[in-house]
């Protein structure tokens, strides 16, 4: 049993260079999830953990927000979601006696992998003012600290609660709830710099931000559009439902820069057919240009307009509006500029089409390959004029489906975490709990940032997740982080964020989906939102790896009593007792969660309304779908730029390092590389295996450099390069971001290339 983290910091890695794959998962990849899974766990807890994530009486698989389905196989788990589990699970631990070692700017000089290899948090540590490192601080003093902060500001509109999307319903709604009593709705989350831009273009287009479709959908559909995604690394459960829908007749097309390895072939692990021979999965690759989606579902929709009987006539009279407009602006979409926008050829959207005619029930899957451009959300709303173009939206096998990331992302967003709060839900709160939220908005994850950096934020609190780390714009924000009074962190294991602090700054280590969460009303379970609207419940079944840990909702109600002191006439000790009384409030609260305690506690849970999906019902401002018919935008690229994306690797979560491979790819032993196709890196006197840093260009004129990446030369589409993130977040200009979502523009960055002499080791 191997459980010490590593010694070295390898921060200059050394990346191999081997064959790309064609296919996903199969032994390779259950070999490769023990091997990580043992060394974090040791092999008794390997088999306790592994054998219960998403099983009907387990946790919640940490890794993504895929939907479970109600076949369960008994190992109903994925590589990635086993090295997610094994991540939290680990044996490793970080004590008060770590950070008597490692003073802060130690911390702040090793790299995230480093950090994060380093183990569970173990106990509530303090930075006070002018030390230099972290030291142990009780529960009671670390909410004092918060709350002399907290109330010692000008205005509550001075202090930020960000969250990440592992946060369960009920530490959700408390912290929007301890938010808002404290008076400011400045709750940025992870989702602005993800889905946001899917949330805008879904709320305006059919009345709600979420997709539309079931795992029986994707089993059912004709066509599965899968655009701007990587689920082979991502979700990779999603090849499961997609081996399911080919084999009952569906044809798939994939639309992305990469031919990435899940989507040409998977290798089932759950089946011995599959692990032999697999399933090709796509049977028609566009291999667009960064950027071009748009211009290329507009021109979809003008073929789709003009082929005789294509257009579903009776849905679009009877439940959409705008039909005019858009075949307006469909009319003047030309080949030429298609053709430059997207890199594809005639042939090949010909194909496409064809194909898209031919489906009756057509499905649209994108992530962040379509939400991180300035011209995210007209590109959204082009896939959805699409969908509504043939009727399909609102019956089995067709719809919109934004897989979502984090695991409870869109259940945090149901629970009120959100700067732009709907008035009807902030009544309802204040209803039930007889307070007066603000009604005027907050800073989403940009803003706060920029609140920082001009001195109009003060107070930093995060429950989980890597702020810095995550953010754009590395060494703005860095900067800015280090204005705040206080900063602090609510986390289970090291990151980034922890080393660049505010003038005080506390870690304060909590329970994660794995572990047992027992309170003064006995045990205790937790409930989240799947990307598919499907709520379930999450019990976890280890010993804490410290019994100084707080549950996430513990936390939140004891900072609120310390904030919010006796004038709060809110139950959190009730709440901190038995979540079972903070459900009973949701159910008052958010709509759809009518009987929460008894519809959750059924197996498998319950799936949340959605108008549009279950009666056709788009509750838009028009009381319609409505089509929209933006100018198609693509990015130009000056002479001798590539248009940069900053993605994941296979070995990766977010901003959590598992290991410095990137199997699918063929890339090993590092992370520190560029993928170029070949004939632009010909152009641009690239050779594979020569270094270069990578220098992004923007308006400002700033410049933004990271240095010392390895040229790889790789398949990708022309004009276009790729490297992961966060290593590559410098890059990223704050203000670069898109229209109306304000998500960070992290797909579509222009860089030019600085070699620096000969070729490293
Ligand atoms: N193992 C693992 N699982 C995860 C995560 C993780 O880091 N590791 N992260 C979670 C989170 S928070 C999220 S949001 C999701 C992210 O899931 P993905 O969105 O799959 O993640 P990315 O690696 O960012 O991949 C983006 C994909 O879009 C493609 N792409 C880039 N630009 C364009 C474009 O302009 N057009 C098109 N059509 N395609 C483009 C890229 O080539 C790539 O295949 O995964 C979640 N699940
Ligand atoms: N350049 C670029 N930037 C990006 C992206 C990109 O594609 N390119 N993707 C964006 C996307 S899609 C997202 S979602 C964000 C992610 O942004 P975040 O969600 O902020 O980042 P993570 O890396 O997921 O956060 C990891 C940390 O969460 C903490 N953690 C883990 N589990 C728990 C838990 O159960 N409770 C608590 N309290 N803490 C926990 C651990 O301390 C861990 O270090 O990054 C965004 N940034
Ligand atoms: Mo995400």
């Amino acid at each position: 049993m191997a459980t010490k983290p590593p010694t070295g910091d390898p921060v200059q890695d050394a990346p191999q260079i081997d064959e790309v794959r064609h296919a996903a998962a199969g032994l390779p990849a259950v070999a490769h999830t023990l091997r990580v899974a043992q060394q974090q766990m040791g092999v008794r807890r390997t088999a306790q953990t592994l054998l219960k994530v998403n099983q009907k009486d387990g946790f919640d698989c940490p890794g993504c927000a895929w939907p479970e389905g109600d076949k369960r196989h008994t190992a109903e788990f994925c590589e990635n979601g086993a090295k997610a589990v094994a991540e939290e699970a680990t044996l490793r631990r970080v004590t008060p006696d770590f950070f008597a070692a490692h003073p802060v700017a130690d911390l702040a000089a090793r790299s995230g992998y480093w950090l994060g290899q380093q183990g569970r948090i173990t106990q509530p540590v303090y930075l006070p003012e002018g030390s230099d490192r972290y030291e142990a601080v009780t529960w009671e003093r670390a909410f004092e600290i918060v709350a002399e902060e907290l109330t010692a500001l000008a205005s509550p509109d001075e202090a930020l609660f960000y969250t990440s999307g592992r946060t369960s319903n009920e530490a959700a709604f408390l912290l929007q709830l301890l938010a808002r009593e404290f008076g400011t709705n400045n709750l940025p989350d992870c989702s602005n710099m993800c889905h946001e831009s899917s949330g805008s273009a879904l709320t305006e287009t059919i009345g709600i931000g979420k997709g539309s479709v079931s795992l029986e959908d994707l089993h059912g559909a004709d066509l599965i559009i899968v655009a701007g995604q990587n689920p082979g690394t991502n979700h990779p459960r999603m090849l499961s439902a997609l081996e399911q829908a080919k084999s009952a007749g569906a044809k798939i097309i994939s639309v992305n820069p990469l031919p990435e390895a899940g989507l040409e072939r998977f290798k089932n692990p759950q089946t011995a057919r599959g692990m032999l021979k697999g399933a090709a999965l796509t049977d028609l690759f566009l291999q667009i240009r960064i950027g071009g989606d748009q211009a290329l579902f507009r021109l979809l929709n003008k073929m789709i307009i003009e082929t005789d009987g294509a257009v579903d006539t009776g849905f679009v009279t009877e439940h959409t509006h705008g039909y005019e407009a858009l075949a307006a602006a469909a009319r003047d979409a030309d080949w030429d500029e298609t053709l430059t926008a997207t890199g594809l050829d005639r042939d090949t959207i010909e194909a496409a089409l064809a194909m898209i005619l031919a489906s009756e029930r057509t499905i649209v899957c994108w992530a962040m390959g379509l939400t991180q451009h300035k011209h995210s959300v007209p590109t959204i709303r082009e896939v959805v004029n699409l969908l509504l173009l043939r009727g399909n939206i609102g019956r089995p096998g067709a719809g919109v489906c934004p897989v979502r990331g984090h695991s409870n992302v869109q259940g945090d967003r149901t629970m009120g975490i959100f700067e732009r709060p709907a008035p009807a839900f902030l009544d309802a709160l204040d209803r039930e709990f007889g307070i007066t939220s603000p009604r005027h908005h907050g800073y989403d994850v940009v803003r706060s940032i920029q609140a920082l950096r001009d001195g109009d934020a003060k107070v930093f609190f995060a429950m989980g997740g890597n702020f810095v780390g995550a953010t754009p714009d590395t060494a703005v924000t860095e900067a800015a982080m280090r204005r705040a009074r206080l900063t602090v962190h609510v986390s289970t294991k090291l990151n980034r964020s922890h080393a660049v602090t505010g003038t005080r700054a506390l870690i304060l280590p909590t329970l994660g989906r794995t572990d047992k969460d027992v309170q003064a009303g006995g045990k205790q379970f937790v409930t989240v939102e799947d990307s598919m609207g499907m709520v379930h419940s999450s019990r976890g079944n280890l010993t804490p790896a410290s019994p100084h840990l707080l549950s996430e909702p513990a936390i939140v109600a004891r900072l609120a009593r310390a904030v919010l002191g006796p004038a709060s006439t809110t139950p959190w000790e009730e709440f901190e007792k038995d979540y079972g009384t903070i459900r009973d409030r949701i159910a008052r609260v958010v709509p759809g969660f009518e009987d929460f305690n008894t519809r959750v506690a059924r197996p498998g849970g319950f799936t949340l309304p959605h108008a549009p999906r279950d009666e056709r019902r788009f509750p838009t401002t028009t009381g319609k779908a409505n089509f929209t018919a933006a100018p198609v935008e693509y990015p130009a690229l000056p002479e001798g730029r590539l248009l940069l994306q900053t993605l994941r690797s296979h070995d990766q979560y977010n901003t959590t390092i598992y290991g410095l491979d990137d199997r699918y790819r063929g890339i090993r032993g590092g992370r520190r590389i560029v993928m170029v196709n070949p004939e632009d890196a010909h152009t641009l006197g690239l050779a594979d295996g020569s270094y270069t840093d990578l220098v992004s260009e923007w308006k400002d004129g700033v410049e933004r450099r990271a240095p010392g990446f390895r040229v790889v030369h790789y398949p990708t589409a022309r004009g276009c390069a790729a490297a992961y993130y966060p290593e590559t977040n410098v890059l990223v200009p704050l203000d670069a971001t898109a229209d109306t979502s304000n998500t960070p523009a992290s797909k579509s960055v222009v860089v030019r290339f600085e070699t620096n002499g000969a070729p490293r080791p």
